[in-house]
């Protein structure tokens, strides 16, 4: 299997001012495809030809780290895209609202906490909410570009929203003040999407 960049759901200017639009195509057609690109390069020979790449990254302990890296960074991103829209922001509603609500308390009680983990990942990574096995929700971070999803991971669960604290994800705009980037990613996250993937998630 050859994995291959997918078009944005909209346009690369679509999400200012919150995030610009040359830091969207810069992301998406040259991290993200670089990711796809070593990831296809890493391949051959590896035994994980033929998974898709949910399976790659739940059995990614069998691979390099090249698949690892790479691999994740293609999961990690296509999700992420999926998540924002120029429509985003608010708050969720119905099952998923509950749910935070009887998890975190509050939705801005769940919002600090998920804030402050993409805050305090040291480094590069991402913060997550992910359904855990119980069905629970939780939040919490992961490096480089690890997932919850994968069997190496200190924080495992199903990830329904993934916000990117690499530093190419925000530093054309706001250099070094990633509080200020994670605050304006509250406005542009696709509540409706995350809400599907929870649904999906509870199913599974
Ligand atoms: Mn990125």
């Amino acid at each position: 299997m050859s994995f291959q960049l997918t078009a944005l759901p909209y346009a690369y200017n679509a999400l200012e001012p919150h995030i610009d639009g040359l830091t969207m195509e810069i992301h998406h057609t040259k991290h993200h495809l670089a990711y796809i690109t070593n990831l296809n390069n890493a391949l051959p020979g590896s035994g994980a030809e033929s998974l898709s790449i949910e399976e790659i990254c739940r059995n990614v302990s069998r691979f390099s780290a090249a698949i690892r890296n790479n691999g994740g960074g293609h999961w990690n991103h296509s999700m992420f895209w999926e998540i924002m829209s120029p429509q985003g922001g608010g708050e969720p509603s119905g099952a998923l609202a509950e749910a935070i609500k009887k998890y975190f308390g509050s939705f801005s009680e769940f919002w600090n906490q998920f804030a402050q983990a993409g805050l305090n990942r040291f480094g590069s990574g991402w913060a997550w909410l992910v359904v855990k096995d119980d069905k629970s929700l939780a939040v919490c971070s992961t490096p480089n570009q690890d997932n919850p999803l994968m069997d190496v991971s200190e924080c495992r669960g199903i990830p329904i929203l993934g916000m990117d604290v690499w530093e190419h994800a925000y530093y054309l705009k706001y250099q070094n003040r990633r509080a200020d980037y994670i605050a304006a990613f509250k406005n542009v996250i696709n509540w409706p999407a995350v809400q599907k993937r929870y649904d999906d998630a509870l199913k599974a």
